[in-house]
C-alpha cells in the first residue's frame, strides 16, 4: 500500500481569497486509487479557515500582491504548504495542474525535493496535458500524466516501469520519453464517486466548511471554442456521458452523507460590489461542473425528470449553453430545483463570436435567455474582452448586449490565451510573445488585456463596471 498525497496548490488565497471546495480532478483520482488498497489524501493548500471570500473587483485589484509571491520562494505561505505536505509523511505526491498555478508547484515541488529526494512527485490535470515539456520546466518533478490520471497514477504507485505506461511522461539519458495519450476510460460509470472523506490539514472541526457537493458528469466537450482549453484537455470526439442512473446514485450519496440544510448567500468567485465579503454555507448546492451540462437534450430531461420524479429536494446549478435550451428543459430545470444556470455569452459582437468559433450568433443566445427567464430560472451571464482585434465598438455591443439579457449575476473576465489553446497557437505564429510571460499570469483576473492594445481604458472600465448590475440581485454566481 502506497501513501500518495495529492495536491491543489495555493491560488485564490494568493488573491486575497481562498477556495474551500473539493477539488475533483484529484478526487477521482485519489477514490480510484483508494479502492485498489492505496492510501490516497487529498490537501487543498488554497484552503483557509475562513467563511469569507473576496468580490470579483478585489481579486481583479490584488494582481500585483498575487505577483509578488512568485518573487519570493521563501514566503512563509510556500513553507506553510511544504511542512503540512512533509507532515503527511507521503511516499508519492502529486499535483494538480491549470496553467495559472505551474509556477506554484515549480516552487513547492523544489522545496519538496530539497527537504526529502526519496519523495516521488507528478503532477497531472490541464495544463499538464497541454504542455508535453512540462518537466523541463518543473526540474524536481519526476513525471507528468496526460489526460485522464486514474489508471496511468495506479500503474505508477504499483511500481510499473514509468516509461511503458500510457499517459506517462518521463525523463530519458538526453530528453522526455513521452508514452502519449493513455487509452480513455469508456465507461465513464464505472468510476468509483471521488473522493470527500480523507482530508489533509484541515482539522477535524472545519471538515464541514469542505465543499464536496461538486459533480461531473461528463468528461470532455464536443465543441472547439477557440479560447477554451477543453478541446485539447479532453479529446472532442470522445466526449463521455455517465447514464442518469448513476448521477442520481451520486446525488442521493451526497445527501445521505454530507448535505446541509442551511441557506447560503455567496459563492468562492462571487462578484458582488455592495459587500466587502460574502458567506456561505456549504454542501447545499450541488455544482454539475460539466463543461456543457445540457449537452445532450434527451438525457438531460430524463435526469431532470428522475429529479423530480425521486422527490431529491437538491438545489444545484450547472453550466450550459444558450443554444442548448428549449422550454421544456428550463421548465424541468425550474421544477428539479435549478439554483443557477452559468451560461457563457462571451460577447455580445457576432463578428467577434464568429472569429472565436463560438457557433453561437447574439440573437440565438437571446431566445435561450428568454427561455430561461419564462420559466424563472436564474442565470449568470459570463462574458469576456480583450480577444485580439475587438474594438470599442465591439465592447460596447457587449456591454449593450449584457444588459439586454437581463441576467441575475454578471461574471466579466479579460481574455487569457491559455496555452495549447488554438487562440494561443494563432497569436504565437503573428509574433506576439506570449511565451515570454510568466504562467502565473495566464488567468482571467489579470486586469490589463494580454493581446489587445485597441480597447481604451474607459470602455474596458464601463465593461467590468457592469458588475454593479449585480448588487440588485440574488448574491452569488
Ligand atoms: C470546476 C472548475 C473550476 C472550479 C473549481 C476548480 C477546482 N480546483 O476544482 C473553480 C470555479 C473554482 C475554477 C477556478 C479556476 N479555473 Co476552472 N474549471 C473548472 C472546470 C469547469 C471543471 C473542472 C473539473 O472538476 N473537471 C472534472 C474532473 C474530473 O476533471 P479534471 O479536473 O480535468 O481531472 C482529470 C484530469 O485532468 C486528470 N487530473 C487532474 N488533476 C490531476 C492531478 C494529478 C496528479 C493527475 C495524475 C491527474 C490529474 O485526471 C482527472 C480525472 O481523470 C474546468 C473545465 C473542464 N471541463 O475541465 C475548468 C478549467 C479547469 N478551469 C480553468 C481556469 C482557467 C480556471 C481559473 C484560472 C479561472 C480564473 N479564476 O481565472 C481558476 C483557477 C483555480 C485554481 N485553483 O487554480 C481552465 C484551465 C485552463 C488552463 N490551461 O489552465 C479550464 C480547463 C476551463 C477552460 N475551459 O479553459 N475552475
Amino acid at each position: 500500500m502506497a501513501k500518495i498525497l495529492l495536491v491543489n496548490p495555493p491560488f485564490y488565497r494568493l488573491l486575497g481569497s481562498h477556495y474551500n471546495a473539493n477539488s475533483l480532478g484529484i478526487a477521482y483520482i485519489a477514490s480510484y486509487l483508494n479502492k485498489r488498497g492505496h492510501d490516497a489524501w487529498l490537501y487543498n493548500a488554497d484552503h483557509v479557515s475562513d467563511k469569507n471570500y473576496c468580490n470579483l473587483k478585489k481579486i481583479f485589484n490584488n494582481f500585483s500582491n498575487y505577483k509578488s509571491y512568485f518573487q519570493e520562494s521563501d514566503n512563509a505561505l510556500w513553507h506553510e504548504v511544504k511542512d503540512k505536505i512533509l507532515s503527511f509523511k507521503p511516499e508519492w505526491v502529486g499535483y494538480t495542474s491549470y496553467t495559472a498555478n505551474v509556477s506554484a508547484i515549480k516552487i513547492i515541488s523544489e522545496k519538496i525535493r530539497t527537504a526529502n529526494p526519496y519523495i516521488k512527485q507528478f503532477v497531472g490535470g490541464v495544463h499538464a496535458t497541454l504542455d508535453k515539456n512540462l518537466l523541463n520546466t518543473l526540474t524536481s518533478v519526476d513525471y507528468s500524466i496526460q489526460r485522464e490520471g486514474e489508471e496511468a497514477v495506479y500503474a505508477l504507485v504499483e511500481n510499473t516501469n514509468p516509461k511503458i505506461i500510457p499517459g506517462v511522461i518521463s525523463r530519458g539519458k538526453n530528453s522526455l520519453i513521452n508514452n502519449g495519450i493513455a487509452p480513455i476510460i469508456k465507461d465513464i460509470d464505472d468510476l468509483p464517486f471521488p473522493e470527500r472523506d480523507k482530508m489533509w490539514g484541515i482539522p477535524e472541526s472545519e471538515r464541514k466548511n469542505v465543499d464536496v457537493s461538486y459533480i461531473n458528469t461528463i468528461r470532455g466537450c464536443p465543441y472547439k471554442c477557440t479560447y477554451c482549453a477543453s478541446p485539447f484537455h479532453w479529446d472532442r470526439k470522445t466526449t463521455r456521458l455517465r447514464s442518469p442512473e448513476s448521477v442520481i446514485e451520486e446525488m442521493k450519496h451526497l445527501k445521505d452523507n454530507y448535505w446541509h440544510t442551511t441557506k447560503y448567500d455567496y459563492s468562492a468567485s462571487a462578484n458582488i460590489s455592495e459587500k466587502e465579503s460574502l458567506k456561505i454555507e456549504d454542501n447545499t448546492l450541488v455544482y454539475f461542473v460539466d463543461d456543457v451540462f445540457t449537452v445532450n437534450k434527451k438525457r438531460v430531461k430524463k435526469l431532470l425528470r428522475m429529479m423530480i420524479d425521486q422527490k431529491l429536494e437538491m438545489k444545484w446549478k450547472c453550466e450550459a449553453r444558450a443554444d442548448h435550451l428549449d422550454d421544456e428543459i428550463c421548465e424541468l430545470m425550474a421544477e428539479a430545483g435549478c439554483e443557477r444556470v452559468k451560461i457563457g455569452f462571451e460577447s455580445g459582437s457576432d463578428r467577434i463570436l464568429a472569429q472565436v468559433k463560438k457557433l453561437e450568433t447574439r440573437e440565438e443566445m437571446l431566445v435561450g435567455a428568454k427561455m430561461l427567464k419564462r420559466a424563472g430560472v436564474p442565470f449568470s451571464a459570463y462574458f469576456m474582452t480583450g480577444f485580439p482585434g475587438e474594438t470599442d465598438d465591439d465592447v460596447r455591443q457587449t456591454i449593450d448586449f449584457a444588459k439586454k439579457v437581463e441576467a441575475d449575476y454578471y461574471s466579466l473576465s479579460v481574455l487569457a490565451p491559455y496555452y495549447g489553446t488554438e487562440l494561443y497557437d494563432q497569436l504565437i505564429e503573428n509574433g506576439h510573445a506570449l511565451d515570454k510571460q510568466p504562467w502565473e499570469y495566464f488567468f482571467h483576473q489579470s486586469p490589463k488585456p494580454m493581446v489587445n492594445d485597441k480597447i481604451s481604458t474607459k470602455v474596458l472600465q464601463e465593461y467590468l463596471d457592469l458588475s454593479d448590475l449585480n448588487k440588485k440581485r440574488r448574491g452569488y454566481i
